[in-house]
C-alpha cells in the first residue's frame, strides 16, 4: 500500500516537473511562458562548480541573458540610461525572491553567465529543485542559486 503511494506520488511529482511553467514579463515586449520542453531549444551552456557539499557538479542549462533577449527585454547597446535602473525579480514556488541588475547578467557588462539550469550532472533536477533553478558563478555564497523559479520579472526600480 506504503509502496503504491510513494510510486504515485512520485509519478505526480514528475509530472509536474514536466508541466510547470516559467514566466517572463513586466518591462518587456515579449512576454513568455516557457516548459522544459522550449529551454531544450536554447543554446545549452554548462557550468562546472563547487555545491554546498564541497563537490563539484555540472549544472547544464540557459544562459539567462538568452531568454532575456528573446523577451524583448533592453540589454547591450540598450542597456544604458534610464534602462540602467530596471530590476530582474526571480520569484520561486515556496515565495523565496531575489533580485538581479541588469548589468549582473549582460556580457557587455561582465563575463559572468548567470545560468537557468535544468540539469545537475546529467540528470534533470528533482522536485524541490527544478525544473528551473538560477545559477550565480561568481556569488560567493549560494543565497541567489534560486530553486523551483517560477517567474521572472523585469520593472523599474523607480516607476
Ligand atoms: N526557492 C528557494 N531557493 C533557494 C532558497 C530558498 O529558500 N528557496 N534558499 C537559498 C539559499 S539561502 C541557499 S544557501 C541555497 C541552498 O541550496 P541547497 O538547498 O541546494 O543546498 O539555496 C538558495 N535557493
Ligand atoms: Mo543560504
Amino acid at each position: 500500500m506504503l509502496g503504491i503511494l510513494l510510486l504515485l506520488s512520485g509519478a505526480f511529482s514528475s509530472f509536474g516537473q514536466s508541466t510547470a511553467t516559467l514566466s517572463i514579463e513586466g518591462e518587456i515586449t515579449n512576454p513568455l511562458e516557457l516548459k522544459l520542453t522550449d529551454l531544450a531549444r536554447f543554446k545549452q551552456v554548462t557550468h562546472q562548480i563547487r555545491d554546498r557539499d564541497g563537490k563539484e557538479h555540472a549544472f547544464k542549462g540557459v544562459a539567462l541573458i538568452d531568454l532575456l533577449e528573446r523577451a524583448g527585454v533592453t540589454t547591450g547597446s540598450k542597456l544604458r540610461g534610464k534602462n540602467l535602473a530596471k530590476y530582474v525579480l526571480i520569484t520561486a514556488a515556496d515565495g523565496y525572491e531575489v533580485i538581479f541588475a541588469l548589468p549582473e547578467i549582460d556580457p557587455e557588462f561582465t563575463d559572468q553567465v548567470i545560468l537557468l539550469a535544468t540539469e545537475k550532472d546529467g540528470q534533470l533536477l528533482p522536485a524541490g529543485e527544478g525544473p528551473f533553478r538560477i545559477i550565480t558563478p561568481n556569488d560567493k555564497k549560494p543565497a541567489r542559486w534560486i530553486r523551483e523559479v517560477r517567474t521572472i520579472r523585469v520593472g523599474f526600480a523607480k516607476e
